[in-house]
């Protein structure tokens, strides 16, 4: 088989490596030339754990070759980004132009029997529509081209493991396309195939997203309500999990990252009269981050000239991503609002990706009078508390126990 990968970043680069080292040929096509060059030296522009062992084996075997333009092949997977535009203030709808660009640019390459998989987590409807892109490109490709959405589900920073053992929903626009996708994820993927038409795998890959964006929502409000009766929320949370039905998730500075604060939209958009929960939802996780400044700026006032220390910047622990991160988003209003003397540091990030320098952990724990914790990185998790037990600590993620 021959197939070729449309967008190499975190889900096209591990499945483009992962199929390569199955003995697939595979031809990994991105806009961004230094990418391309980085990939072909063996080397990987993101950071992900164990990828750059992959990339560089499935490079070497001469099985995985990344270039700016498409080839002809057997099958092509669209894996490029599906992120939401802001309209009307408070509603936000997908931009699929990233999938129609990525549709029309394999157009011309396309031949009778080929499959063509989109991967981007899409709106109900996107696979539909990317074959009719296609029917329009090429009129006499009309029934001799199979379409199908297998939408990915793996987790940052746990990509590879996740990507050969989660289950695999496969929705076809017609059987052989199904047929044909199943056969190429039984070729790296251990977990179950599930087949279904292309709406419901759609909506599912929405549904999964939604449902942990409307579970943190829902500590986050328990979060508030706690600190509004000034009762310790992470010892309410462990009492109520201790019932055999209840499993309530951790309350944090907000949700960020390029999923589960942008995919519940794409359900909101669809059905706007009828998602009112996943809309509040979202509402709830994006209010958290003022709620976390107006807090500071709160114990700030008690102070003359307040150092605060912010700890961690990342959209979540143990990673380097700062895709619509509430914590960096929480640092810069800080900043912006001359709250006082602000002081970050985060272990994963480098100050050249910042407009603002960051500073040394012990700097921060010896010179802030505030200490906010915004990402519970290990590093933040080892603080010896005696060090701190002076300070006004707003532990947003109850790392500092
Ligand atoms: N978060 C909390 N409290 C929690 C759990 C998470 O505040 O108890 C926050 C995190 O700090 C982060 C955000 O939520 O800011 C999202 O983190 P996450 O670990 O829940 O999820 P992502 O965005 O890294 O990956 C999700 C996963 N989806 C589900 O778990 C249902 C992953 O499997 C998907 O493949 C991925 O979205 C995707 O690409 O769609």
């Amino acid at each position: 088989q021959k197939i070729i990968v449309i967008g190499l970043g975190y889900i096209g680069l591990p499945t483009a490596s992962m199929l390569a080292t199955k003995g697939h040929q595979v031809l990994g096509v991105d806009v961004n030339e230094r990418s391309v060059q980085t990939i072909n030296s063996g080397h990987i522009p993101i950071v992900e754990p164990d990828l750059d062992i992959l990339v560089r084996s499935a490079v070497n075997s001469g099985n995985l070759k990344a270039s700016l333009e498409p080839e002809e092949g057997d099958t092509f997977i669209i894996a490029v980004p599906t992120p939401f535009m802001a309209v009307d203030g408070d509603t936000k709808v997908p931009d699929l132009s990233y999938v129609e660009a990525a549709t029309r640019a394999i157009g011309p390459y396309l031949r009778q029997g080929n499959l063509v998989i989109l991967e981007s987590t899409s709106p109900v409807g996107t696979t539909e529509r990317v074959y009719r892109i296609i029917v329009e490109i090429r009129p006499e490709l009309e029934g001799q081209i199979h379409v199908a959405h297998c939408p990915e589900r793996v987790l940052p920073g746990h990509t590879l493991r996740e990507l050969v053992d989660n289950d695999r929903i496969i929705g076809g626009l017609t059987k052989t396309a199904n047929e044909q996708a199943s056969a190429l994820y039984k070729s790296f993927c251990n977990g179950a195939i599930l087949l279904t038409d292309s709406r419901t795998a759609e909506l599912s890959k929405l549904v999964e997203n939604s449902y942990r964006d409307v579970n943190i929502a829902f500590a986050n409000e328990i979060s508030v309500i706690c600190d509004h009766l000034d009762i310790n929320v992470w010892e309410t949370i462990a009492l109520a999990n201790c019932h055999p039905r209840v499993n309530i998730l951790q309350p944090g500075p907000g949700v960020g990252g390029h999923c589960i604060a942008v995919d519940p939209w794409f359900i909101v958009s669809s059905a706007p009269q009828h998602a009112r929960l996943i809309r509040t939802a979202r509402q709830v996780n994006d209010d958290k981050p003022h709620w976390v400044i107006e807090k500071v700026k709160a114990k700030a006032a008690r102070f003359k000239l307040p150092v605060i220390g912010c700890l961690g910047l990342t959209f979540k622990s143990n990673i380097d991503d700062l895709r619509e991160s509430p914590a960096l988003d929480i640092v810069r209003e800080l900043r912006r609002q001359d709250v006082g003397k602000i002081l970050a540091c985060d272990p994963n990030v480098q100050s050249s990706k910042l407009e603002f320098a960051l500073n040394p952990l012990k700097q921060v724990l010896k010179e802030a009078d505030i200490l906010v914790l915004l990402v519970d990185h290990r590093e933040f998790k080892e603080i010896d508390l005696d060090l701190i037990r002076e300070k006004v600590v707003i532990d947003t993620r109850g790392a500092l126990r």
